[in-house]
């Protein structure tokens, strides 16, 4: 029986970023999606986290949130054979820098146009679209300077960092499209795309594609 349960949803992206930690372990644990079919979860997630936003995971008594924690929290509690964080603590300290810039410049930035599409408000959606496409633009600017001779973000390992890349670069591409321009940051997000932790939470979230309220392309 899996001690560890996992709250959240397939097509989340915060989700995504916490199943990839998982499965390149192939640590286990018990799944509970948050949607309209199963209410008790959505009660439960809810009571053990007021504030409201998921993925949340639950080992024994302890609730632990926020995605960046969570995959460390998996590391001290459930080490697998791949490290996400390096031992080293100045190169840890670079793998946390890059979670922080996927998540703050390029995984919330595609969420304000997503929210803004999810408004039904016309004028919120093309604010929330101008914004990220403004924001987006600067942070795939520095990123492709940042990957040159790269394969991971930081190096030859994949870390902490790319957890939080692959579902942001995922959906910043359906937001915003990563211009040619910026070849390196392209195939960086294609090989995010045929790692296998995060190949399998794509493919485990293509039922829900029709939710993408600002439309889902074909491509990917
Ligand atoms: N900083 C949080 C962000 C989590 C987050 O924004 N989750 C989204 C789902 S991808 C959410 O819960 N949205 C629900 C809402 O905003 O009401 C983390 O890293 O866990």
């Amino acid at each position: 029986m899996p001690t560890l349960v996992l709250y959240g949803h397939p097509f989340s992206s915060y989700t995504q970023k916490v199943l990839i930690a998982l499965y390149e372990n192939a640590t286990p644990f018990e799944f509970r999606c948050i949607g309209p079919e199963t209410p008790e979860h959505v009660t439960e997630w809810r009571r053990r986290w007021p504030i409201g936003l998921f993925p949340l995971l639950v080992d024994g008594e302890r609730d632990v949130v926020e995605t960046s924690i969570i995959i460390e929290y998996l590391q001290l509690a459930h080490p697998g054979p791949r490290r996400l964080l390096p031992v080293e603590p100045l190169a840890a300290l670079e793998v946390r820098f890059f979670d922080r810039f996927f998540d703050l410049h390029v995984m919330n930035m595609m969420q304000r146009a997503v929210g803004g599409a999810l408004s039904g408000d016309p004028t919120k959606r093309r604010d929330g679209l101008q914004l990220a496409e403004e924001k987006l633009e600067l942070a795939y600017a520095w990123l492709e300077t940042q990957l040159a001779g790269k394969t991971w973000a930081t190096g030859s390992d994949f870390t902490l960092a790319d957890c939080a890349a692959a579902p942001s670069l995922f959906y910043a591409d359906w937001t915003y499209r990563i211009p040619e321009r910026y070849p390196a940051l392209r195939a960086y997000r294609a090989r995010l795309l045929a790692r296998p932790s995060f190949a399998r939470a794509v493919d485990e979230a293509r039922p829900y594609r029709p939710n993408f309220p600002l439309g889902a392309p074909e491509r990917d």
